[in-house]
C-alpha cells in the first residue's frame, strides 16, 4: 500500500519534473503576453535574421487586426529615428534597426489588443539604454528578491552548463522584456562576486547573452572593483597602476571575444563596505575612467553608482551630492553616474536626489527599485508607476522651469553621449515570476516608462490590466465598468495607501531592521551604525518629529535649486508629503488640512488601513471576472496586506504617542 502510494507519488513527481520547465514557460507566456491573435496576417519583409524572424512570428501569432491584411516591415535609414525607434502605420513598420522593427511589432500588437488608435506616428524611446538590474548572486540567491531564486544562477554546487530549461526560461524573460522595450540586463548583484569575471561564469554569461540577443537585450555585469587583486593575482587594484589597467583591458578583451555585443559594467564602489578607488586614495572618476577606457574600443559603458554614504556625522541624505558634485566634468563620455531616485534609499516616498540636473557635465541615469524592498515585498499590492511618475516629473529647476528629472536625464536638457535608466528587478523562479501577480505590473511599468518617460501611470495601468486580465469574449462595457475601472482605481491608489500606512508625511526609514518589511521606529541597538537606525531618521522627541534638513539643520535643502530650495526650507511652504523629511515639526503644528501634525499622522495611518480594506472589497467583487487561481492568490495577499497595514498603524502610532503625549483623535479607530 505504502509502496504503491510512494510509487504513485514518484511517478507524479517525474511527470511534474518533466513538465515543470513548460509550466514556467506557459506562465511566462501569460505575463501580459497572453493574447492569441484572432486573424491571419501576411508579413512582407525582404530581409531575414533571428530578430526579424521573431518579429514576423509575433505578428503572425498575435495579429488581431483585419484578417488577411498585409504588413510591411521596412528597414531603411531615417534621420528622424533613433536606434530603437520606428515609424508606425496600420500596415507598416519602418525602422533603422532590426530591434526597431521588433519594438514596432510589439507596439502595433499592443494597440490592437488594448484598442488604442493606430495612426501614422514616429516613435522613439526616451532613453538609449533601458536596463534591469538583477541583484542575483552566483549561488542562486537574490538580494532583496521576493520571488524565489535567480533565473540566471544556481547553487554553487550545481554545474554552470546551460540547459534546455534555462533556455526556455531566458527566452520567455527576453521576450517579456522586449515587449515593453527593455534592452539591457545586468545579470548579477551590485554587491558583486569576483567569481563573475572568471572563465566558467563568463561562459554562462555568453550562454545567456546568446538567448537574449535576438530580442535586443544586451547583457551587462556588475563587477567587483578589487577583482585584479582578488582573481588576477596582482598586489593591488589601484586604478592608476599600469598592471591593473592592463588587467582590466585584457579582461574586457576576453569578454568581448565571446560576447561581442556586451553592454558594459555596473559598479558599486566605496559603498556599504564594497571596495573602490578610494581604498587607494583615488577618486570615483579615476576608477570609473579606467574601466571606461578599457570598454571604449568595444562601445561598452560604465554605470557607476552614486549610492554612497559613510559613518560620518553628516546627514546621510547629503553625502552622495557632496562626493560626486566636485567630480562633475571629470568622467569619460562612456561613464554614466547611476543615481537612486531619492537621496536615502528607495523609501515609500522621498524627494528626488539633488544630483539630478545638478551634474551638468556628466551623464546621469536614474535607478529605481522594482523589487519592493521597502514596500511590502511580494505580499503587498503596490503599483509603483505613480511613484516613478512623480519622480520623473519632479522639477529640478536646474535649467529653468520644466527641468524635470526626466528631461535632465534623457538628453533633452543636457547633451549626453549615452542616456539610460535602470530598475532593480523583481523577477525570480516563482511560477508567476514576481511573487505577487500585481508585481508583474511593476516590471511592465518600468519598461514602459523607460521607453516613454512621459507616459502616465494611469495609461500604463490601463494597458497592463487589459493585457493581463481581459478574457476573450468579455463583454466590454460590463468588463470595463466592473473590472477595469475598480482595479485601475485600486492600483492607482495603492502606492499612496502604502505611504499612508507605513511612512506618511515624509517619515522615512522607520522599517524593521534587516528584513525591511514591518515597522521598527524604535530599533536602535547601541552598537549599530546610527545612520541605519530609524531614530536617526525620525528624530522623535517631546518637542516634535522629523529630520531638520532646513538651513537651521543639516541644510540638505541647499543642495536643491531655487525656487525649490526656499520652498522646502520653509516649514509653511514645504509640501505636507515631505514635511518630516525636511523639518523637525512640533506635534501641534497646524497643517493646511486644519489638523495638528499629531492628528494628521493618526489620520494618515488610519486612511492607509482603510484604503487596503477597500482594496479587499474591490477585489472580492471582481470574482466573476477572473480565474479562480488568480482570484484566490490575490485575495489572500490582500488579506495579509490588510493585517500588516493595521500592524504598521498600531505600532507607529503607539510608538510616536509616547513623544506626542496626545490622544488618538476620536474619529480615528483606536489601536487595539
Ligand atoms: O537598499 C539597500 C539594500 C541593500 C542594497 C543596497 C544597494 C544591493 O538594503 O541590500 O545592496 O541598498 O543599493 O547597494
Amino acid at each position: 500500500m505504502t509502496a504503491n502510494k510512494n510509487m504513485k507519488y514518484s511517478v507524479l513527481g517525474l511527470i511534474l519534473m518533466c513538465i515543470s520547465p513548460l509550466l514556467h514557460a506557459e506562465d511566462g507566456h501569460s505575463l501580459w503576453l497572453r493574447n492569441k491573435g484572432k486573424g491571419s496576417v501576411n508579413v512582407v519583409c525582404s530581409k531575414n535574421s533571428p530578430t526579424l524572424a521573431l518579429a514576423k512570428q509575433e505578428l503572425r501569432e498575435g495579429w488581431s487586426g483585419n484578417a488577411g491584411a498585409t504588413v510591411n516591415l521596412i528597414l531603411k535609414t531615417d534621420k528622424a529615428l533613433k536606434a530603437d525607434g520606428f515609424k508606425l502605420k496600420e500596415n507598416q513598420i519602418q525602422a533603422n534597426t532590426e530591434s526597431g522593427i521588433l519594438y514596432g511589432v510589439y507596439e502595433l500588437l499592443r494597440r490592437q489588443q488594448t484598442g488604442e488608435v493606430i495612426k501614422e506616428e514616429t516613435i522613439n524611446p526616451s532613453y538609449e539604454r533601458r536596463i534591469l538590474n538583477h541583484w542575483d548572486n552566483p549561488n542562486g540567491t537574490i538580494e532583496r528578491g521576493y520571488a524565489g531564486r535567480s533565473i540566471f544562477w544556481r547553487p554553487s554546487k550545481d554545474s554552470l552548463g546551460v540547459t534546455e530549461k534555462d533556455k526556455t526560461l531566458w527566452t520567455e524573460y527576453a521576450r517579456a522584456n522586449a515587449s515593453v522595450g527593455i534592452n539591457g540586463a545586468v545579470l548579477d548583484n551590485v554587491n558583486a562576486d569576483q567569481k563573475m569575471l572568471t572563465a566558467p561564469y563568463l561562459e554562462r554569461v555568453k550562454g545567456i547573452a546568446d538567448i537574449l540577443r535576438p530580442y535586443g537585450v544586451k547583457t551587462y555585469l556588475s563587477v567587483k572593483f578589487s577583482s585584479p587583486s582578488m582573481i588576477g593575482g596582482l598586489k593591488t587594484s589601484d586604478p592608476l597602476n599600469p598592471e591593473v589597467i592592463k588587467w582590466w583591458k585584457d579582461k574586457v578583451k576576453e569578454i568581448y571575444k565571446i560576447i561581442p555585443d556586451f553592454g558594459g559594467f555596473l559598479v558599486k564602489a566605496n559603498s556599504e563596505g564594497q571596495p573602490g578607488p578610494q581604498d587607494y586614495k583615488r577618486t570615483h572618476a579615476d576608477g570609473a575612467n579606467m574601466m571606461a577606457d578599457a570598454l571604449k574600443p568595444y562601445g561598452g559603458i560604465v554605470m557607476w553608482r552614486a549610492f554612497v554614504y559613510s559613518t560620518s556625522d553628516e546627514d546621510r541624505a547629503k553625502q552622495a551630492y557632496g562626493e560626486f558634485m566636485p567630480l562633475d566634468g571629470q568622467f569619460r563620455d562612456n561613464v554614466i553616474i547611476q543615481v537612486k531616485n531619492g537621496p536615502v534609499d528607495f523609501q515609500p516616498r522621498e524627494p528626488f536626489s539633488p544630483l539630478f540636473g545638478a551634474m551638468k557635465k556628466t551623464s546621469v541615469m536614474p535607478e529605481v527599485q522594482i523589487t519592493q524592498e521597502y514596500l511590502g515585498h511580494s505580499t503587498h499590492l503596490v503599483y509603483l508607476a505613480p511613484m516613478w511618475e512623480e519622480f520623473l516629473k519632479s522639477d529640478t529647476y536646474q535649467a529653468g522651469v520644466g527641468s524635470t528629472v526626466a528631461r535632465c536625464t534623457d538628453g533633452s536638457v543636457y547633451s549626453q553621449k549615452h542616456t539610460a535608466i535602470a530598475g532593480v528587478s523583481n523577477i525570480g523562479l516563482d511560477t508567476n515570476w514576481c511573487g505577487h501577480d500585481f508585481a508583474q505590473s511593476n516590471w511592465y511599468a518600468f519598461g514602459r516608462l523607460a521607453w516613454d518617460n512621459k507616459l502616465t501611470s494611469e495609461q500604463i495601468a490601463d494597458e497592463w490590466i487589459k493585457l493581463t486580465f481581459r478574457n476573450e469574449g468579455a463583454e466590454s462595457a460590463d468588463w470595463n465598468n466592473n473590472f477595469l475601472k475598480p482595479v485601475k482605481e485600486m492600483m492607482l491608489l495603492s502606492r499612496e495607501a502604502a505611504v499612508n500606512y507605513m511612512m506618511p508625511l515624509g517619515l522615512h526609514h522607520i522599517m524593521s531592521a534587516n528584513e525591511h518589511y514591518g515597522p521598527g521606529p524604535w530599533w536602535a541597538p547601541a552598537r549599530t551604525r546610527k545612520d541605519w537606525t530609524p531614530p536617526y531618521f525620525h528624530k522623535a522627541d517631546l518637542t516634535g518629529v522629523g529630520f531638520d534638513r532646513s538651513k537651521t539643520g543639516s541644510n540638505a535643502v541647499s543642495q536643491y535649486h531655487e525656487p525649490l530650495a526656499s520652498q522646502l526650507n520653509d516649514i509653511n511652504t514645504c509640501p505636507a508629503e515631505l514635511l518630516l523629511w525636511f523639518h523637525h515639526t512640533p506635534w501641534n503644528f497646524k497643517l493646511k488640512t486644519g489638523r495638528t501634525l499629531w492628528d494628521e499622522m493618526c489620520y494618515k495611518y488610519d486612511t492607509g488601513v482603510k484604503q487596503v480594506r477597500q482594496f479587499q472589497k474591490t477585489w472580492d467583487k471582481i470574482e466573476p471576472y477572473v480565474d479562480a487561481d488568480r482570484f484566490t492568490r490575490i485575495q489572500n495577499k490582500l488579506r495579509a496586506q490588510s493585517q500588516n497595514a493595521q500592524v504598521w498603524k498600531d505600532a507607529c502610532l503607539l510608538y510616536f504617542q509616547q513623544f506626542s503625549k496626545m490622544p488618538i483623535p476620536y474619529d480615528i479607530e483606536r489601536p487595539v
